[in-house]
């Protein structure tokens, strides 16, 4: 089935893919096609968001409708700042994700987390769930703190109350929010709701190679650099010769490069090179693909994927 492979691609898992198979190619709409991803507002979004934002676009070009959380109750239960700041970054954060391209209604936490039956739906999840189980699930989640605050474990039980209140069918997240996502899956069939089917993205790595790819870290690509940022940034980037693992270049040119793709070097550094899949080009890395050689081709193709972005968004005055 075509639209199964196009949401499915470039994804690390799907939890429930009999049942989106089932929903692709029945046109009666037994069950409605709406599917969503939260995001908790953030001061810089980049190449790690543009990857969930660009499997928005696939599903609803499958036919799916889709939903954007501004999670602003979820930033403050983490710890992120006022309710204030944070919807500041959440209207940024919808006109960067407009500049992408997406089609999409927005909705902020806030429109309906205080509702009397999502308030009691709360308070029965969190008689269902163990401390133990709701602290697991935040495990990559949660801020650091050295005094963890009850806020952690009522955030999970939010989310998964979320799925229910705006009706999904498919769950979306990067594989961080994965346990969030199974323990949904064992409680919303006894809160009167179909168990949710779950799709995660891969979380990029950073460019220094410390973690993952966060604004609050700054080893990241923005929506918004300029060439010379990019390229700057791509040229300094870790990428230990011949290694796969946790090597964010590669990483990068696995989710975006179009394949086949070319690596064009003058003849007297061995000519250019068609890579038709990015296992073709993990291989000759691994066999000794100069790291240059890809930091070139993944600039290359960043700066055309980050150029109308940011001139879109110049447009809007973002
Ligand atoms: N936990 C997400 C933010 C978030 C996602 C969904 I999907 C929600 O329903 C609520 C919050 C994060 O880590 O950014």
């Amino acid at each position: 089935n075509e639209k199964f492979d196009l949401v499915k691609r470039n994804s690390v898992e799907i939890i429930g893919e009999d049942e989106l198979k089932e929903m692709l190619s029945d046109e009666t709409n037994k069950r409605e096609k709406i599917a969503y991803i939260g995001f908790e507002p953030s001061g810089k979004i980049h190449m790690g968001h543009y990857l969930q934002i660009r499997k928005m676009m696939d599903l609803h070009k499958a036919g799916f409708k889709v939903v954007i959380l501004l999670a602003d109750f979820h930033a403050y239960l983490n710890q992120k700042g006022t309710l204030e700041e944070i919807r500041e970054l959440g209207e940024y954060n919808r006109s960067v994700f407009e500049a992408m391209g997406l089609e999409a209604d927005y909705v902020y936490g806030s429109e309906y987390q205080l509702g009397a039956q999502y308030t009691e739906d709360v308070y029965k999840l969190a008689l269902k769930t163990t401390l133990k189980r709701a602290r697991r699930s935040m495990e990559v989640i949660a801020r650091e703190d050295d005094n963890p605050k009850v806020a952690e474990v009522v955030y999970p039980l939010m989310q998964v109350n979320d799925i229910k209140y705006l009706k999904v069918a498919v769950a979306v997240g990067g594989m961080e929010q994965r346990k969030i996502h199974v323990l949904a899956r064992e409680l919303l069939p006894n809160m009167d709701f179909e168990t949710p089917i779950c799709l995660h993205n891969p979380v990029l790595s950073g460019l220094d190679g410390v973690g993952k790819m966060s604004s609050s870290k700054g080893n990241l690509i923005a929506a918004d650099d300029e060439d010379s940022d990019i390229n700057k940034k791509i040229k300094e980037a870790y990428c230990p010769m011949k290694e796969v693992s946790g090597n964010p270049i590669l990483e990068i040119a696995h989710y975006y490069l179009d394949y086949p793709a070319e690596l064009k070097r003058p003849e007297k550094y061995g000519g250019n090179i068609v890579f038709n899949t990015y296992e073709e080009l993990e291989k000759a890395y691994v066999e000794g693909l100069h790291p240059m050689d890809l930091k070139n081709m993944v600039a290359e193709a960043m700066i055309k994927i980050v150029t109308p972005i940011r001139e879109k968004m110049k447009e809007m005055n973002i």
